[in-house]
């Protein structure tokens, strides 16, 4: 199509904005499609966006049809086709829990209503600002004319951690590993699940042999490496968490790669034993900008609390934001 996509990113003049404008207007996304960008900041921040956008013209990229920037959701929002949600409010200094699910249910309660206000009917909204899957369960409950299915948490990120570490651990190619799973919350109660992934077509668990390795250096490893970036880098993971929320709506819209998988956070449907209503991570399968889960796996007794402890983790947030009133 020559129509260009029009694309949402909020919080656009920060860090993960910083390397994900570059990729989408560079074409990761949409390829050959130009791409129209439509960016949302909160007032204060207007200023350094422009000049994110200064450099954006300065690229002369030439599939990027235009860009518009502002600080109105409901403008921005506009008959959007996608919407990259990446803007929320950090957990600051003596800040409480329930502060921090409050300051992000007042802004994802508004851009969910904005979205079901004035979005394109085939709009799909991927939220990577953190708590992530809460935060895209509140939108949701307040897009009450958007297919709950249009709603999707980032656990790509995760999912792409585990692949990587998988491959460093056997010596394989990050391409000969398929079918990774991330089940439940993007927090550090995740679960990386290696009895169903593989390394070149053999069973990833049985391929590493190393049960030890599996539960105390490899889930841990990649439950905690947002915070081993932090300590490294001394901020947090952005051109990795851009990368990811790029493969996460490239394959939501053009469809997961033949006999694999990915990692998406979606509305339950009781899959799995997962509570419905929660948004969790789940193996799924996408084409033509639909998902669905990938059923059933068999699930052991270690996965099986594995994947209780993170839901739980997930039923208490719901829990929250339901006694604050924000869904
Ligand atoms: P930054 O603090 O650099 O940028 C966030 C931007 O959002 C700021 O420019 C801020 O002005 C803007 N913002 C705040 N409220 C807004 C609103 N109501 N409307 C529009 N914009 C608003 O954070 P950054 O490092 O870019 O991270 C963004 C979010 O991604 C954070 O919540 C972070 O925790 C989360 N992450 C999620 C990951 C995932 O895998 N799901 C991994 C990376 C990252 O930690």
């Amino acid at each position: 199509s020559t129509t260009p996509l029009k694309v949402a990113v909020t919080g656009a003049a920060g860090q993960i904005g910083y390397s994900l404008l570059f990729r989408l207007a560079s074409g990761a996304l949409t390829g050959g499609r130009p791409i129209e960008l439509r960016l949302l900041e909160i007032t204060p921040a207007l200023k350094a966006l422009e000049g994110v956008v200064m450099e954006l013209d300065d690229c002369a990229f030439p599939g990027l049809a235009g860009v518009q920037i502002g600080d109105d959701a409901e403008t921005v929002f506009d008959g959007v086709n996608l919407a990259l949600l990446v803007g929320a409010r950090p957990r600051g200094p003596g800040m409480e829990r329930s502060d921090l699910l409050e300051a992000n249910g007042a802004i994802f309660t508004a851009q969910g209503k904005a979205l079901n206000k004035v979005a394109a009917d085939d709009v799909r909204i991927g939220v990577t600002g953190n708590p992530a899957n809460t935060n895209a369960l509140i939108a949701m409950s307040n897009a009450p004319d958007i297919p709950a299915e249009r709603f999707s948490a980032l656990t790509r990120l995760d999912h792409n951690r585990a692949i990587s570490q998988l491959a460093a651990k056997t010596g394989a190619p990050v391409t000969d590993i398929s079918r990774m799973t991330i089940w439940g919350n993007h927090s550090a109660t995740q679960y990386p699940d290696l009895f169903h992934a593989q390394v070149a077509g053999k069973n990833a668990a049985e391929a590493v042999g190393d049960q030890d390795w599996l539960e105390n250096t490899f889930i841990p490893t990649v439950a905690k490496r947002g915070a081993a970036i932090i300590e490294a880098r001394g901020s947090s993971s952005a051109a990795s968490a851009a990368s990811a929320t790029i493969d996460a709506a490239r394959d939501w819209l053009y469809g997961s790669a033949e006999d694999d998988w990915v990692s998406m956070a979606v509305v339950s449907r009781g899959e799995y034993g997962v509570p419905e209503g929660i948004i969790s991570s789940f193996p799924v399968t996408t084409k033509d900008g639909d998902w669905s889960i990938v059923e059933g796996l068999e699930i052991d007794d270690f996965s099986r609390s594995k994947i209780d402890a993170t839901t739980a983790e997930l039923v208490e947030e719901k829990e929250a934001v339901t006694g604050l009133g924000l869904i």
